[in-house]
């Protein structure tokens, strides 16, 4: 993430990877503020045995953009709701990206994180059937939590 203001948008995602048991990582990586640190974190990451990127941002939010330039690993970007423009300034940040250097973007907000963590699930599963199984049920469980009348929602 961009800031460690984001955080209370980017756990959501992270509380989708622990949900799913899905080893992960959770660093503030600044384009901005710290852009050596987001070279070094993206040019080395695939090295390092990871498999996908989540990187969310809010306002000028280049952080997936400048991420996905440096790594080959596919990167999902999430949009950080900001306060002056309530997150559409993040989304059309991430979402612009220029033929030839994707980046998977999500909803503004925790929506968007929430789902970045099912997306990069979805990724890792379709090469670990444990993993697969394991989204399988959080789908299910999920469907059979959705009540047929207002009666039978819990209060
Ligand atoms: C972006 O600027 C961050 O991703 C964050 O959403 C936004 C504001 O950062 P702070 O000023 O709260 O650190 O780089």
């Amino acid at each position: 993430m961009g800031s460690r203001s984001d955080w209370e948008t980017m756990r959501h995602a992270v509380a989708m990877l622990e949900r799913l048991g899905i080893p992960h990582e959770a660093r503030v990586v600044s384009a901005h503020r710290t852009p050596q640190r987001l070279h070094d974190y993206a040019a080395a990451a695939a090295g390092r045995g990871l498999k996908v990127i989540v990187a969310g941002a809010g306002g000028a939010a280049h952080l997936p953009g400048m991420a996905a330039a440096m790594t080959p690993l596919p990167v999902l970007g999430v949009p950080v709701e900001s306060r002056v423009l309530r997150g559409v300034d993040s989304l059309l940040s991430i979402v612009q990206m220029p033929a030839g250097v994707p980046v998977g973007t999500l909803a503004i907000g925790q929506a968007g994180a929430a789902n970045a963590g099912l997306l990069a699930a979805a990724i890792l599963a379709l090469s670990d059937p444990a993993l697969a199984a394991r989204l399988d049920a959080f789908r299910a469980a999920q469907t059979e939590g959705v009540p047929e009348t207002v009666a039978d929602a819990a209060p």
